[in-house]
């Protein structure tokens, strides 16, 4: 099949939303629906991917597309699923795209009722890392040492003092068929999970690294570059985990220092600053060795 067929003619996700210029989490929806291919029904809670595409009377979605409230989107999935049932429309999916903060906290509860009940729902959630629609506000998934609205930097204070709670690990305890991590920095492996996942019944997860130019403070051109050096730092570990065991990993090519990652980006500037933040910047390194080593991303 030649490249121009594979190619959609018309994209599911067009543009006139009103997302930040560089907005990560624009680039993936727009990459996942591609993936999904338009027999499906999208529903998403309250976050950024809602503000910036429901302008009152414009839409850039191309699907069936539900807004509800924050804490829900899993609940509502497994409800359109059951309506489905009930009309007897098998052939049409369910993919619920929520942001962190709804995923990792307010919706965490309903995200573990799905997950256990079994229902047959593709669950993404694109991670930015922090509540972006209310300006920034930590979330269970903001990482360690980024300042926040809520977790800033100071004199008393270094940012977020806490760990990114390791939701995929959490989500793959409930036995699922397939769990997977991706980058908006490799589109073309976001893809292709997102199509493999759509090949399974059941739930299934994937959480997407979405840099934010706007909170994160980096210029919008280097969106791509903050993903890409997040995933060769070992921050962001992508790896596929079917039925509970790893089937594969992204390897890194070139490791990177955790500091290329973190200078460009003014959430952590105050790590540059003192010998303190020195000594904070030593720990994220050693995440990021411990995620190299748990995944084996450097092995060839
Ligand atoms: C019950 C409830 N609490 C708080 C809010 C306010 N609120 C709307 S969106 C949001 C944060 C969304 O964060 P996240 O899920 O990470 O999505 P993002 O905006 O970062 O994409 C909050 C706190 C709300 N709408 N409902
Ligand atoms: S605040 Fe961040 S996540 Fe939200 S639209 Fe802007 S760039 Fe995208
Ligand atoms: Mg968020």
């Amino acid at each position: 099949m030649t490249v121009k067929k594979e190619t959609p003619k018309e994209s599911l996700f067009v543009s006139g939303h009103r997302a930040c210029h560089g907005c990560g989490m624009a680039l993936g929806a727009r990459h996942i629906l591609e993936a999904t291919g338009d027999d499906v029904i999208v529903v998403s809670p309250t976050g950024c991917l809602e503000t910036f595409t429901s302008p009152y009377g414009f839409s850039p979605w191309r699907v069936p597309w539900i807004h509800h409230v924050f804490e829900n989107a899993p609940a509502v999935a497994s409800g359109v699923v059951a309506a489905l049932r009930a009309q007897g429309r098998d052939h049409t999916r369910v993919v619920a795209i929520g942001g962190d903060g709804g995923t990792f906290d307010i919706g965490f509860g309903a995200l573990s009722g799905m997950l256990e009940r079994g229902d047959d729902v593709l669950y993404i959630c694109v991670d930015n890392g922090a509540y972006m629609n209310t300006g920034g506000q930590r979330s269970a998934a903001t990482p360690p040492w980024a300042a926040t609205t809520t977790a800033p930097a100071g004199r008393q204070s270094m940012g977020k003092a806490e760990m990114k709670k390791d939701l995929p690990e959490i989500v793959a305890a409930h036995g699922i068929p397939y769990v997977a991590t991706a980058s908006i920095a490799y589109l073309g492996d976001l893809k292709k999970k997102v199509k493999k996942a759509m090949t399974f019944h059941g739930p299934r997860y994937i959480q997407i690294d979405t840099p934010c130019p706007s909170v994160w403070s980096f210029p919008s051109h280097l969106t791509l570059e903050i993903g890409r050096l997040g995933v060769n730092s070992g921050l962001v570990p992508l790896f596929e985990k079917e039925n509970g065991t790893i089937t594969a990993t992204r390897k890194i090519k070139r490791k990177v220092p955790v500091s290329d990652y973190l200078d460009k980006q003014k959430r952590y500037r105050h790590l540059f600053d003192s010998e303190q933040g020195q000594f904070e910047i030593e720990k994220i390194q050693a995440l990021a060795d411990t995620n190299i080593e748990k995944y084996g991303l450097l092995s060839v």
